[in-house]
This record gives structure tokens, sequence and C-alpha cells, in this order.
């Protein structure tokens, strides 16, 4: 059954950044290849912004449609969603001032589940700095791995459409980031979030670099997105992975799942930087999702993200089993940095 929980309490999240300032966790003194062998948790680092990705193809629409102008045009301070989603149009609507109060949203985002408040920007903004920021982290200082603690998540969202309580796609910004700035060639982003990250999918489909790769429930929301038949387009053939595991999956068929895409796609595409879209949803006493993993999965699968043996950036995606949240996450980093 569809249980649906409270959406993210975004303004919350943005009180509680300053507290969160960049605790580090753990730290090991050998090197791998020369890279530190450190995992460095970051947690909406404002102190430590740099200068958001410039690459104009990943670029927020500077009239996406923000609290303050809804409120301008006469609708509900309380928070911005749509009336009307602008599907299958005719050539005759083609902007976004077609539409009133309700209409406007309705151009930039394609579900009800990623309403904009006062604050809402600013926390996506914020959150999409802190992957940029793990990003420059991880290539400058040279880092084995780099946790960047994004709310809202990211995964949802392509360049110019919101849902799935995302707005700026965190992961995608910060593969480019390592792309475009510090010419990583090969970069894989691996979703394991249960939810597909269709944004992410739609932004990088026709290209060969970053490589998405995406082990989802299905059928489950986004319900449009996320079959093994998606592969990619035009120089993007190929790079463009989807793994659909039934609802229910336990610990056995998932960790198989991952063996089989890690040894089959990811190596063979000759993988060079790890952007990981850490959701972990995908246990058992999740609300949202419907896998089974214990929380003990998550270390098997922190394992086997250090065995590919690449420098690695994890972005948070999802999780809504909130007293679990932090082992599950913590299993993943720790068993990591152990197989290192
Ligand atoms: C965001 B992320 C449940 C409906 C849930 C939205 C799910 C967004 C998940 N019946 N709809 O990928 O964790
Ligand atoms: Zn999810």
């Amino acid at each position: 059954s569809c249980t649906t929980p409270p959406p993210p309490d975004i303004n919350d999240m943005g009180d509680k950044r300053h507290e969160m300032d960049r605790p580090i966790v753990a730290k090991y003194n050998e090197s791998f290849n020369g890279w530190k062998r450190e995992t460095e948790i970051l947690a909406m680092a404002k102190d430590t912004l740099v200068e958001f990705c410039k690459d104009d193809d990943l670029q927020p629409l500077p009239d996406r449609p923000g609290h303050a102008a809804w409120i301008e045009i006469g609708g509900n301070p309380d928070g911005v969603f749509p009336d009307t989603f602008a599907v299958r149009l005719s050539q005759i609507y083609q902007d976004i001032s077609d539409g009133g109060a309700g209409g406007r949203p309705g151009f930039f985002s394609y579900d009800m589940t990623a309403i904009i408040a006062k604050d809402t920007y600013t926390a996506a903004y914020e959150a999409a700095q802190v992957a940029t920021t793990g990003a420059e982290i991880l290539a400058s200082e040279k880092r084995r791995a780099v946790f960047a603690l994004c709310r809202p998540p990211g995964h949802h969202s392509s360049e110019d459409l919101a849902g799935g309580y995302c707005f700026f796609n965190n992961a995608g910004i910060a593969a480019e980031r390592l792309i475009k700035h510090h010419g990583f060639g090969n970069v894989v982003i691996l979703d394991i979030d249960y939810h597909h990250g269709n944004g992410t999918q739609a932004i990088f489909y026709k290209r060969h670099n970053p490589m998405y790769a995406s082990i989802h429930g299905d059928p489950d929301y986004p319900y449009f997105w996320g079959r093994a038949e998606e592969t990619g387009e035009g120089e993007g053939k190929g790079a463009n992975v989807n793994v659909p595991l039934p609802i229910g999956t336990g610990d056995d068929e998932y960790l198989a799942a991952l063996d089989a895409l890690i040894a089959n796609h990811i190596v063979p595409y000759g993988i060079q930087a790890l952007v990981v879209s850490l959701g972990v949803d995908t246990f058992g006493g999740d609300p949202v999702g419907s896998f089974n993993l214990t929380s003990a999965c998550f270390e098997r699968i922190g394992e086997r993200l250090a065995r590919i043996g690449v420098p690695t950036l994890f972005v948070m995606e999802g999780g809504y089993a909130v007293s679990e949240i932090g082992t599950n996450v913590t299993n993943v980093l720790l068993a990591f940095e152990r197989a290192a």
C-alpha cells in the first residue's frame, strides 16, 4: 500500500545547517594510489562553499518560479505547487508566462511532491553547493572518498523539472564538476536509492561521460522511467544502465544485482571516479521504499563500492526510516573505509 509521508521539512533543515558544519568522522593515514584514505563528511558546509558549477547545461533556470514570484502573482504563500502540469503542449503555449499562479509552477515540475516554500530555493541551492564542495575536495585534495550530506535530494530533478522532493540534481552537478573542472574521464553515477533517478538519467542520456547506473524498485515511483531497455542515445548509447528489481527484494538478490552491475558494466566502462547517489530507502523499514534490505546489508554495499577502487563521492539522496537512517548511512561509509 502507498503511504505518503510528510514531505521533508526543508525550512527546519535550513535552521540546522550551521550546527552541522563539516564533522570529520574517520581518518586513515595510509595512502591509496597517492590519494588520502580519508572520508570527509560534509553537511551543509556553508563556510567552505565554492563557486557554483558554471556549466550552462546544468545551471538552474533563472526564471524557474520562485516563492516570491508566486506570491506576486497571487499564489498561496504556504507553498508553490501546480494545479496544472504543462504536458503535451501545442506549439502555441511554449512560455511560462501563459500560466497563472496555478499554471506557472506546472511548467517546471512533473508532480506535486516538490513544493516550494519560502526558503526552499536557499536550501536546495546550498545542497547543490555541498555536493559541488564535495567534488572539489575529492579532486583537489585527492581524497579517497567524500560524503556530501545533501537535503533536499536531487536525483529526480533534471535541468528544468522539479519532482520527487528534488530541485537541483546534486549528484549530477558534482559529476559535472569532476568532469569539466578536473578533467575526469569515465565518471560513473551509481544510484542506489530505492527510486530510479529519472532526473540524472535525463540529464546525461545522450552523453558517454558520465555513465548513469541505477538499481531500483519496479514498478514504483517515478513509474515512467527506469526500465532496462533505456540504455542511452547517440554518444550515450550503452552508458545508461537500469536494473529494476521487484518489490520486496532482500539482501542476497540485491547484492547479486550490484555485483553483476559492477562486473558487467561499471568496470568494463573504464571507471575513473565514482559518484554514489546514496539513498538508504532500500532499507526494510523504510516508509517510502519497498525493498527489504537489513542494516548489515549496507556494510556489504560499502565494501563492494570500495573494491571498485576509484575516488568516490557519496551524495545523499533518500532515506525515510528516521531512526535507522544514521546507522544505515554510516554502515556504508565505515565499511567502505575498512575495505578501501
Ligand atoms: C524521493 B527519493 C509513495 C509516493 C512517493 C515520491 C517519492 C520520492 C522519493 N506512495 N512519491 O528518491 O527518495
Ligand atoms: Zn528514493
